[in-house]
Order: structure tokens, then C-alpha cells, then sequence
């Protein structure tokens, strides 16, 4: 018989033993509810039903460039320059440097504002499409080293960058292909030349670039100039110098969302199917930036691009999220004339909701004055914007909500939708795409806005879902939405509830989602 020790001893070692096989059995648990790997585009082979087609489109992720730009979700732009001073919104190109006058330049009172206001990048009109350069550049007289500003020593750029990294926001330039002061503009390889040394300049010159804006637009007439750009050669510029930039517009981390009001689509897909010549060649291991190669800027604007009938039919498909901007004022450029027509913060919240909230980016314009600064009326916009967002999203009234899932894979419980970390998702069981998520409130509550969060970093999948509210012992619909995206808002009239259910009704694979709000706009003369 054994002594009491040994039993002790015995009993200590099995625990010993046990507690790491354990650990490493939940271990393996929370692993194989990890998803496998995702890139951001898939072939499709010939002959796939649309059923796999769309399976696969559910699994196409964003790079990690894609997804850095994407969480910082409202980022601002800045038109300045010689069209400041002529009050106009395209400029002719035979423009006077010494046209170009700030009197009050301060690059840290833009940052102070975009800062306060919650922006997380700011991206500059380097070069707007008149071709007047706001910085010294070596290839063209036609900047600020020609003008009177700070005899002719000034750097708006190298000023705006530096002011950028001091405070912790990103930095970012627009770069207009369309030159109507350069001479060699529509000479098509002396112009791509020309233009490849002014980006070889701004990404090497002014530290850590976060996203290139190449505009489309080309305003010369059918007898203009025509200038075939060289894509290709501009891409691998910017992924060998500063290869965490997102090029956006142009370019083939991220999409004119297509309209400049500031809404995108109510149903909004990242994922799209793209015409490339050859699809093969986007296989090749060795291509760090596969889809670089194959990308052709083209028309975005339609009003479906990603639904089950677009996928029908693609050869080709790609994670292509939309960056909806849109200027403060009806202009891109200051004009003192709209200073009365700066949108109020009531506007500026719809448009946030409708960019941010439709699973887009919002670029929003502040254009700064001739002064060289953003102008007071804009300032004030910008902070009642911003405290309408603290009062509204800054509590979650679902925050502590006990919740119950109909379908949860192990490890990815509904309490992950709650608790404020975009890296922790739930997600149902592989193979369920309908189901749901009952929320008991930790107090009842009253609210008028859903926020959802799809966990992307999986794939952008739900279809369809609705939010009900418990009320008289039955079930009432709320609201209903389409795509989720990386973040959705609706609005909705207030309703008050102790319990509430969101249903997802159709998702492309399993839905996972990171994030589930319930909101409420603060009641205009209520104490704060
Ligand atoms: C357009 C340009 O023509 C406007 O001037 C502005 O820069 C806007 C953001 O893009 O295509």
C-alpha cells in the first residue's frame, strides 16, 4: 500500500503531467479554429461553378498594407497650392510662380487641426495639375524655388512631413500624373521619365510615406495631349522606396470609391473581379506584389461592382477596398467666397457614416488659405464633427451584454464582439452562414445606431443581417443591411431595449466579426 506521501506525490505528478497536455490540446483547439492563410487575390479556373467562385472570393483578404490603411479609417487631404492663390479649381499651367504667396505658412497648425480631429494621415497636393511643384524640385523651375515665398528657400512638403512626424500622423503626397506645365507631358517616355524622378524625389527625401495619390483625372480635350503612363514602372518605384504605402486611386491597394460626395454604396465589396491579361503570371512565387504587374487603372464607378452576378464569369479576383473623399467646402482649393459654405458637423457626421460606416476610408479635403493655414471655419467644423463622434461611438451601450451565438467555432465565442479588440472575433461553426447573436443588455438602453465590424482579415463575407429589438414578448425588426465590411453604421429612429438580436441571414462563408455597437446620438440641450 502505498504511504499517504507517495499518494501525494503520485497525485502531483499525474496534475503535472496533465496540465501540459492541456494547454497544448487548447492550444491546438484555438489553432485549428485559426483560419488558414488568405491573399489578396485568387484565380479562377476555368469551368468553377459560381458556388466555388464565390467561396473563394469569401477567403481573399487584404495585404497587410491594405489592412494598415484601412484601420486608420479617417484621413485627410490638403489642396494647396497655386490655385490658392488665382481662386481656381484647375490651373492653366502658364501660371507665375511668384503668384504662389502664403503670408501666415504653418505647417503645425494643419497637423494641430487634422490631430484634433481625429485624422490619422495627412496627404498634400505636392502637385496639383497645373504642374507647380510645393517642393524644390530639380527637374522642373516651376515650383517654390521660383517664388517670392521665403525667397525662393521654402519646402511646403519637406514642412508638412516633418510637422506630420513630430505629432504622430502619417504622412502622404498627391502626385498629379496630368502636367499642363510640363513641356514634355504626352511625349509619352520622356514624361514618364520626368515623373519618375519627381516620386524618386518625394519618397526618398521626406521619411516614411504612407500612401501615394494618383488622381485620374486628364482634362486635355480629344486634340490635347495624349500621354500613355508607365504604370508599372511607377508602382515598383514606390514598393522598392517606401514599400508600406498604399497607392491609392490609380493604383492597386485602393479604389476611388466613385463619387466625390462623400457616400459610398450602401452594399459595398472589397473583394471585385479585374480583367488581367494574363492571369497565369500573377502565380509566380517570386512576385512580392503579384497584382502590381498586372494592374490597369480603369472605370470604378458602377453601381454594383462585387455582387454574386459581377463574380459569375471572372477570370480574376481582388481585394480592392474604396477610399471615398470628398472636400469640406463645395471646392477642392480654398476660395474665400465658400467660407460661408463650409459643411456644418451635423453634415460632416452623415458623410462619415455613409464613407467609414460603408466599409470605405474617409479622405476628407480641408483646404488650407492664403494664409497657409486651415482656416478658422473649417476648424470649427472639424471639432464639432469630432465631438459628435467622442459623444456618439464613444460608448458602446451593448459593452457588457451577455451574448449568445446559435453557432460559434471553438475559441471564437460572441463575447469577442464586445470586447473593443479588432484582433478577437467570433465566428459560427465552417459551413454555417446564416445565423445568430442574442445580446442581453447589462441595462436597457436606448439607441439609433448599429456598428458592425467584419474580422477581414478572413475575408469580407456577410450578404445580409438584421437587428431586432425584444419587445412585448416577440421579436421586432429594427433595421436590415447588405454588405458589413470592415466597419458598417445604420442609423435608425431611437428604440429602447433590455435584449436585441442581430441575424445574419446570407454570408459567402462562415461570418466572423470583430466588432457589434449599439449607439446613441447625445439629444440635442441634454447634459453631456
Ligand atoms: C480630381 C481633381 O481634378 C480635383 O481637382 C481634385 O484634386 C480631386 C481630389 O480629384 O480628379
Amino acid at each position: 500500500m502505498k504511504s499517504k506521501k507517495t499518494a501525494a506525490v503520485s497525485f502531483f505528478l499525474v496534475i503535472a503531467a496533465a496540465v501540459p497536455i492541456m494547454i497544448f490540446l487548447l492550444g491546438r483547439e484555438q489553432k485549428e479554429s485559426r483560419p488558414a492563410p488568405t491573399r489578396n487575390y485568387a484565380l479562377v479556373e476555368p469551368g468553377e461553378s459560381l458556388e466555388a467562385v464565390v467561396a473563394k472570393a469569401a477567403r481573399i483578404a487584404p495585404s497587410p498594407r491594405q489592412w494598415a490603411w484601412q484601420t486608420r479609417e479617417f484621413i485627410a487631404f490638403a489642396h494647396f497650392g497655386m490655385n490658392t492663390f488665382t481662386d481656381r479649381e484647375w490651373g492653366q499651367g502658364t501660371e507665375d510662380p511668384k503668384t504662389f504667396l502664403p503670408t501666415d505658412f504653418d505647417a503645425r497648425q494643419w497637423v494641430r487641426v487634422v490631430k484634433a480631429a481625429g485624422m490619422k494621415t495627412l496627404i498634400v497636393t505636392a502637385k496639383h495639375h497645373d504642374g507647380f511643384c510645393l517642393w524644390p524640385t530639380a527637374l522642373t523651375a516651376h515650383s517654390v524655388k521660383s517664388s517670392v515665398w521665403r525667397e525662393g528657400k521654402g519646402d511646403v512638403v519637406g514642412e508638412i512631413a516633418s510637422a506630420c512626424r513630430e505629432a504622430g500622423i502619417g504622412f502622404g503626397v498627391y502626385l498629379s500624373p496630368w502636367d499642363r506645365h510640363e513641356p514634355s507631358f504626352g511625349d509619352s517616355s520622356k514624361y514618364n521619365a520626368f515623373f519618375l524622378g519627381q516620386l524618386r524625389e518625394l519618397l526618398t527625401n521626406y521619411g516614411p510615406i504612407q500612401e501615394v495619390w494618383f488622381d485620374g483625372a486628364n482634362g486635355e480635350g480629344p486634340n490635347g495631349k495624349r500621354q500613355e503612363y508607365d504604370w508599372p514602372s511607377f508602382y515598383r518605384l514606390i514598393r522598392e522606396l517606401q514599400p508600406e504605402a498604399a497607392i491609392a486611386i490609380m493604383g492597386p491597394d485602393a479604389r476611388w470609391v466613385g463619387t466625390e460626395s462623400g457616400f459610398g454604396r450602401e452594399t459595398e465589396w472589397s473583394v471585385l473581379p479585374v480583367d488581367v491579361p494574363d492571369p497565369a503570371a500573377l502565380a509566380s512565387p517570386a512576385a512580392a506584389n503579384p497584382l502590381d504587374g498586372a494592374f490597369r487603372p480603369r472605370d470604378l464607378q458602377a453601381a454594383d461592382l462585387g455582387s454574386r452576378e459581377r463574380l459569375a464569369g471572372a477570370r480574376v479576383l481582388i481585394w480592392y477596398p474604396a477610399e471615398t473623399d470628398v472636400s469640406i467646402r463645395p471646392g477642392w482649393f480654398y476660395h474665400a467666397a465658400q467660407d460661408g459654405e463650409v459643411k456644418t458637423p451635423e453634415t460632416l457626421l452623415e458623410i462619415y457614416e455613409s464613407s467609414v460606416g460603408r466599409n470605405g476610408v474617409l479622405l476628407l479635403n480641408i483646404p488650407p488659405d492664403r494664409r497657409g493655414r486651415i482656416n478658422e471655419n473649417d476648424e470649427r467644423s472639424l471639432l464639432g464633427l469630432r465631438r459628435l463622434l467622442d459623444d456618439t461611438y464613444g460608448t458602446n451601450l451593448a459593452a457588457g451584454a451577455a451574448a449568445r451565438a446559435s453557432s460559434a467555432a471553438a475559441g471564437r465565442g460572441p463575447e469577442f464582439v464586445l470586447d473593443a479588440n479588432p484582433d478577437s472575433f467570433w465566428t459560427a461553426a465552417e459551413g454555417t452562414t446564416s445565423t445568430d447573436i442574442t445580446f442581453d443588455l447589462a441595462v436597457p438602453a436606448e439607441f439609433d445606431r448599429l456598428v458592425l465590424g467584419e474580422y477581414i482579415r478572413t475575408g469580407q463575407r456577410i450578404e445580409a443581417f438584421s437587428l431586432e429589438i425584444e419587445e412585448g414578448g416577440g421579436w421586432k425588426t429594427v433595421v436590415r443591411g447588405t454588405t458589413v465590411g470592415y466597419k458598417r453604421i445604420l442609423r435608425f429612429p431611437a428604440v429602447r431595449a433590455g435584449r436585441v438580436r442581430l441575424t445574419i441571414e446570407k454570408s459567402r462563408a462562415a461570418p466572423a466579426l470583430a466588432a457589434f455597437g449599439l449607439h446613441r446620438l447625445p439629444v440635442q440641450g441634454a447634459p453631456r
